[in-house]
């Protein structure tokens, strides 16, 4: 079987997804390529030692440019925060490794086409992290739109809610640093929205926007794991430098009209990642905290049972299904990073970009930033001014 060497920046939050994924992948799916979990980095020598002991990866190193410098490694997985993508992935490209890199791509639209451009020029495939694309119910609706089950397009209605950061003496972690995140609720919960609105819609034309920092300053963080965070309320105050919330309304080329909302302010949402989509033939609903299901609407339906049903995505019809249990056995978060770094080695085995790839990360920053520069104008911005 054919097997790829993986070095892997960062260990926390996603490390330890990407983590468990490539140790799904042999199990689950063992005619794919195989992930070989060499060497894993992170800046803290315990942290990162503790990390490669619990997650099975071979060895750890505590600088990106050793990981880099080994021959042996073929995939550079970043997961490192937003500020670190554009430096380790251009380096990586030099080196003529395979990326894949956490979304959002970069901290700017220009930093992230110039990872493109480095990439196309080095040859080499590159994925950005949108996980939820590879919901089995998620490319159900991808399949029912392909397919005009839908028919045309009219709304894309797509919002994602959080609230870990409604207590205004919740710490100022870097998510909330515009200086390593790039923007908040906008960048890193938006731009799943943008990506799956891309991917089941397709590309838009204009976008206007609006956005709100409610709490203006918190007191500083020791540290975060996952979306939780270690540190006082008494420590000292720094200002929030990014959005706590960003709407914004999209018109898409081909004439459907969107709508999306991001926030971490929405108490009793957790990870509220949901969509609806509405076509001329019927309609589709998707909660992410209930992941398995499709909600589906079909006008065709005998007119006594018109309604909208629920599809459970885990019969063999539905994509990855039959590589897990039997139907009505479901799946869970971490199994969208199974499926997405499959995508990856499936490509790798075929010889082909995996999808989404970078251009789709530049893609999804372009709307970011025309909504941020609509927001900035008060005005409509068109994507082809970007
Ligand atoms: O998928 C989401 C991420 O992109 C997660 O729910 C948390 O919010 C972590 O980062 C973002």
């Amino acid at each position: 079987m054919k097997k790829v060497k993986v070095g892997m920046v960062g260990y926390k939050f996603m490390g330890k997804a990407h983590s468990q994924a490539y140790r799904d992948i042999p199990m689950f799916f063992p005619d794919a390529v195989k992930p070989v979990m060499k060497t894993i980095c992170g800046r803290d020598r315990d942290g990162v030692s503790q990390a490669a002991d619990q997650f099975g990866w071979e060895a750890h190193v505590t600088d990106w440019r050793e990981l880099l410098a080994d021959p042996e490694i073929e995939l550079v997985d970043i997961n490192a925060p937003s500020n670190a993508h554009k430096e380790i992935a251009l380096a990586a490209a030099k080196a003529g490794k395979h990326i894949f890199c956490e979304k959002p791509l970069a901290l700017t639209l220009e930093d992230s086409r110039e990872m493109l451009k480095a990439v196309e020029e080095a040859g080499v495939k590159h994925m950005v992290g949108f996980n939820y694309r590879f919901a089995p119910a998620v490319q159900l609706a991808k399949k029912l739109v392909s397919e005009g089950r839908l028919g045309r397009i009219h709304h894309f209605r797509a919002w994602f809610l959080q609230d870990w950061i409604v207590d205004p003496d919740f710490p100022l972690v870097w998510r909330l640093q515009k200086e390593i995140a790039g923007s908040g609720s906008h960048g890193d919960l938006g731009a799943h929205l943008i990506d799956l609105a891309h991917f089941l819609v397709g590309e838009m034309e204009e976008v206007i926007g609006m956005s709100e920092t409610f709490v203006k300053e918190r007191p500083t963080a020791d540290s975060m794991t996952g979306l939780s965070a270690k540190g006082s309320k008494d420590a000292p105050k720094a200002p929030v430098t990014v959005d706590d919330a960003t709407l914004f309304l999209a018109r898409f080329a081909d004439g459907a009209l969107g709508s999306f909302e991001a926030t971490r302010f929405a108490p009793g949402h957790r990870c509220t990642n949901a969509f609806e989509i509405n076509g001329s033939k019927g309609s589709v609903k998707f909660d992410f905290e209930r992941m398995n299901e499709l909600e589906v609407y079909f006008t065709d339906d005998a007119e006594d049972v018109q309604g909208f049903r629920r599809v459970l995505a885990t019969d063999p019809a539905h994509a990855y299904s039959e590589a897990w249990w039997p139907p009505g056995h479901t799946i869970g978060y971490g199994q969208t990073f199974t499926h997405e770094l499959l995508e990856f080695m499936r490509a790798l085995g075929e010889d082909r970009q995996p999808v989404p790839n970078f251009r789709d990360g530049v893609q999804c920053q372009a709307v970011l930033a025309a909504v941020e520069r609509s927001i900035d104008e008060r005005r409509w911005v068109k994507l082809t001014e970007m």
